[in-house]
């Protein structure tokens, strides 16, 4: 390493068999994650959301520039214009007949086992909606200059932080990206510099929800990794 200014890192000391019964204990929990789309307009308490933002915050980002920013929408207005919007350009991708839909047969097909069709009331319903922006420009003192890199990586990772910390806290989630998702920037009054890169959608489970059958077949540990 290049001479830098460094502080200590430590963690925890633990025995082995701890490690294992926390990584089995918090994988326990994440594997009851589901995208959820029936949510309850019970209210949330804002410190649930801030902290989640928080945790996502604390993602690994390209050069540590932090390239994201969280649009925190809870007003019955822009909610209601989030899903105008956003319903807008799903019956465009769903099309009212398969000739006219903006998506290809393959990604309807794909999307047949969800469910999912242009109608969006989970915009309105959840108590919040954050909306995530992914600053092209900035650096960590967010002069809305300075190159970042690593952008479209650095804000999935804290999106998915963000969703984890949401799941611990009870909350359910939902990752919504309506295509194209320009009209976000104007909505939550966004400078040009910075691209929508998602809508996490959250609250408690309204009290019918279901989750489509397909979400709970995940691939097996001899699918996903190989070992070298
Ligand atoms: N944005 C649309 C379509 C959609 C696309 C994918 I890929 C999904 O995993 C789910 C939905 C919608 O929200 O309906």
């Amino acid at each position: 390493m290049k001479p830098h200014e460094s502080v200590p890192y430590t963690l925890p000391d633990m025995s082995d068999a701890d490690r294992i019964a926390r990584a089995r204990a918090f994988r326990s929990d994440l594997s009851r994650r589901r995208s959820c789309r029936y949510f309850s307009d019970a209210p949330v308490p804002r410190e649930i959301i801030e902290q989640a933002i928080l945790a996502g915050g604390s993602a690994p980002s390209g050069a540590n520039h932090q390239p994201w920013h969280f649009a925190v929408v809870s007003s019955p207005d822009k909610k209601r214009a989030i899903r105008v919007a956003a319903e807008a350009e799903e019956a465009a991708f769903y099309g009212s007949d398969a000739n006219s839909a903006r998506a290809g047969d393959e990604w309807l097909g794909a999307l047949d086992p969800l469910g999912t069709d242009a109608e969006k009331p989970f915009l309105e319903t959840a108590p919040w909606l954050i909306v995530v922006f992914a600053q092209r420009r900035g650096g960590i003192k967010d002069d809305g200059t300075t190159q970042n890199y690593y952008v479209n990586e650095s804000v999935g990772l804290a999106c998915g932080m963000v969703i984890t910390t949401l799941h611990r806290a009870g909350l359910a989630t939902l990752t919504h990206t309506p295509s194209p998702m320009g009209f976000l920037r104007e909505i939550c009054e966004r400078p040009a510099i910075e691209k929508p890169a998602m809508i996490i959608v959250t609250g408690i489970p309204s009290a019918n929800a279901t989750v489509p059958a397909h979400a709970l077949i995940k691939k097996p540990l001899s699918q996903i990794a190989s070992w070298l």
